[in-house]
């Protein structure tokens, strides 16, 4: 599984201040303990108000870069702000993200074409969120159409079929479980990601439902999410799936995750 870690970001309290208050220990200490418990990309996500996005994300980046050299991703609505700070990535990472949404393929396509940039491609278009499996899967089609035009590979796409609250559609999971077959049937290469909360919205003991969707969209074939790493008991549901679809040999990264302290019990020291 490969391992977005999303606490970088303005919508999260805490993180909001700390952008505010310009507090770059608060962000250095979440990137640094984020990449030691196994993240591949660290996700940076400004949150503000569009004046301040990209000077905001050249200051996220800046100290994360500093702090680790855990591959970046690039969380941002808006395809210009992405555009602005990408020069400022010290290697290659994620883009988070493009849609069928306006010009968003035709403003980033062209400025990873050509490197080993990897790209979220989120299945919605002008017409907003599909509902139903088969949109899903027309438009992750047209989005690998469109990237492939630009030379860029399935291998470097991750469709995100954006889950929807299990409180408003009981299908959601089956739903992502059905889009990602037919995605991966049709594109063996490609990755399907997806975060975590949206599934759980408006239920109560939200992690428990974020954790157990985890666990089933990775038999799905999930390849990636976006999750919060320092939370032990999701990482230790992460490492034991990873064991129990038998990709991890001699059960050896799981037991040496609970060696190290990193799932578990907390052990001081
Ligand atoms: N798809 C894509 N990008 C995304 C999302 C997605 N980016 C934003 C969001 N959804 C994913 N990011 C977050 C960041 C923080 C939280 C939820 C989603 C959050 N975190 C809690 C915290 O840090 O306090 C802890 C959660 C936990 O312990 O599990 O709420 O869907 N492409």
């Amino acid at each position: 599984m490969i391992i977005i870690g999303e606490k970088i970001n303005g919508t999260i309290p805490s993180v909001k201040k700390a952008i505010e208050a310009k507090d770059e220990k608060l962000i250095r200490d979440l990137a640094l303990r984020q990449s030691e418990a196994g993240a591949d990309y660290i996700d940076v996500c400004a949150s503000t108000s569009p004046e301040l996005e990209v000077e905001t994300l050249q200051w996220l980046m800046d100290i994360v870069q500093e702090a680790t050299d855990t591959p970046l991703c690039i969380d941002s609505p808006n395809p210009r702000a992405i555009q602005q700070v990408l020069l400022y990535a010290k290697r290659p990472g994620l883009i988070n993200s493009v849609s069928l949404e306006g010009d968003k393929c035709e403003v980033i396509f062209p400025l990873i074409q050509g490197t080993s940039w990897q790209v979220i491609a989120l299945t919605c278009d002008n017409s907003g969120i599909p509902q139903d499996v088969q949109s899903r899967v027309e438009i992750a089609q047209a989005l690998v159409e469109k990237a492939q035009s630009y030379d860029i590979a399935q291998e470097r796409i991750h469709i995100d079929p954006l889950v929807i609250a299990l409180s408003a559609d009981n299908g959601a999971l089956l739903k992502f479980a059905e889009a990602t077959r037919q995605i991966k049937a049709n594109y063996p290469m490609i990755n399907v990601t997806s975060g975590l909360s949206n599934i759980s919205f408006g239920m109560p003991l939200r992690k428990v439902v974020n954790q157990n969707f985890l666990t089933l969209a990775m038999f799905a074939g999930m390849d990636s999410a976006i999750l919060d790493p320092l939370n032990r008991d999701l990482l230790a549901a992460l490492l034991a799936t990873e064991a129990l679809l038998g990709r991890d040999k001699h059960c050896r990264n799981f037991a040496n995750a609970y060696r190290k302290n990193k799932i578990g019990p907390l052990k001081e020291g």
